[in-house]
């Protein structure tokens, strides 16, 4: 039985891959930090078949106490303060989680067990500016937020590791990927809640930033696959995950509202204060090499990722609605 460490496992990504390591008969053992809110809902369904073992990425010593427990084969660094626009309100801890957070995790693997796997969840924020499309392993990194220049700090730590020491360290360059346990704050997210709210009769206008951006959206749950893949491989390689299409938030706001019948423009509204001081414009990844060289496919299409997000969302809100009718 192969043993592994999550970072992050509270998140989004940390939920799927928790779940796909299960499957695959791993021993899985999640990192969890000491916070005032517990409560933890994407994990809640295994609670009883993972290990948390606290810590914190900014806190090396705790790490290193971590990997000497739970001795890893592999480890999915996945934590990090990962909302972009909250990096420009805190961008020194941003820093500190995402770029430092990633030396520190290596560091305890490389102190204490450095045959241990690696992996490191790089963005395609990193790619920032448009300075090629679509965007591949080769492109140049030109970062437009705290975050992005965060995350191509942690993609080089890693990148030098692997060259340093040897050790097989992987930086898996992610776009966008959504699902129905996206944080709120998301846009995808962010839409699909509002839209079911609306849908249901509780909300009536939905304030929103930027609608031109466009963003190349998968679905997690297919992209931890990826993740996995990268760790299975005779040599540590770094890679981009896409779905090679791209889409403006606009579509994404056609397709959410008009999947209950609704028209987005009769309720949104923009407001400046969703609006980011620097924005990424265009997201469109071109992940030829994972294809052919990890086998990795796509399974969820952007419609069928937005139809499943919206379809959950009503799901949840109606039952938060019958419970307090209850009571
Ligand atoms: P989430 O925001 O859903 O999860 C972030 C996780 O990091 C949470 O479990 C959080 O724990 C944990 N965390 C934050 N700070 C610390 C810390 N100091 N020490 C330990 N744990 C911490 O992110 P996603 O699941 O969406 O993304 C996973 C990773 O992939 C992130 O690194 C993100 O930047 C990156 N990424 C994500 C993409 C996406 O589209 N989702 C695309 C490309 C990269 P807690 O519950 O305690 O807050
Ligand atoms: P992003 O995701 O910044 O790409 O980072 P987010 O969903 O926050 O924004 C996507 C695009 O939508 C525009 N936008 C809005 N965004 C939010 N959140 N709220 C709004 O009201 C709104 N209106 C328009 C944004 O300006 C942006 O252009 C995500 C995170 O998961 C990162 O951790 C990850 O690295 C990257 O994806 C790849």
């Amino acid at each position: 039985m192969k043993t592994a460490l999550i970072t992050g496992i509270t998140g989004q990504d940390g939920s799927y891959l928790a779940e796909l390591l299960l499957e695959k008969g791993y021993k899985v053992y999640g990192l969890r930090r000491r916070t005032s809110e517990p409560i933890m809902t994407n994990i809640q369904h295994i609670a009883n078949d993972i290990e948390l073992v606290y810590g914190d990425l900014l806190d090396l010593g705790s790490l290193i106490e971590v990997v000497r427990k739970v001795q890893p084969d592999e480890v999915y660094n996945l934590a990090a303060q990962s909302f972009v626009a909250t990096s420009w309100e805190q961008p020194v801890l941003t820093g500190q989680i995402t770029a430092i957070g990633v030396t520190n995790m290596l560091e305890a693997v490389r102190l204490v067990k450095s045959d241990a796997r690696f992996y490191q969840a790089s963005s395609s924020e990193m790619f920032g500016k448009v300075v090629e499309t679509p965007q591949r392993e080769t492109t140049p990194f030109y970062p437009r937020s705290p975050y992005g220049v965060a995350k191509v700090y942690g993609h080089w730590i890693t990148v030098n590791y692997r060259e340093s020491y040897d050790m097989y360290a992987c930086s898996g360059i992610l776009f966008n990927h959504e699902s129905p346990r996206r944080g709120l704050e998301f846009v995808t997210r962010k839409v699909t809640n509002a839209v079911a709210r609306i849908k249901l009769g509780l909300q009536n206008e939905l304030r929103m930033g930027n609608l031109d951006a466009k963003r190349d959206w998968g679905f997690a749950g297919d992209y931890v696959q990826a993740m996995w893949l990268m760790l299975q491989q005779e040599q540590p390689d770094d890679y981009v995950i896409s779905t090679g299409e791209t889409h403006a938030v606009r579509e994404l706001l056609e397709v959410a509202f008009g999947y209950v019948g609704l028209n987005y423009e009769d309720y949104v509204v923009v407001d400046p204060k969703f609006v980011r001081p620097a924005e990424v414009d265009l997201l469109l990844g071109d992940c030829s090499k994972a294809k052919e060289k990890l086998g990795w496919e796509l399974k969820v299409s952007f419609e069928q990722l937005i139809q499943m997000m919206v379809e959950e969302d009503l799901k949840r809100i109606r039952q938060e609605v019958a419970t307090m009718q209850l009571s």
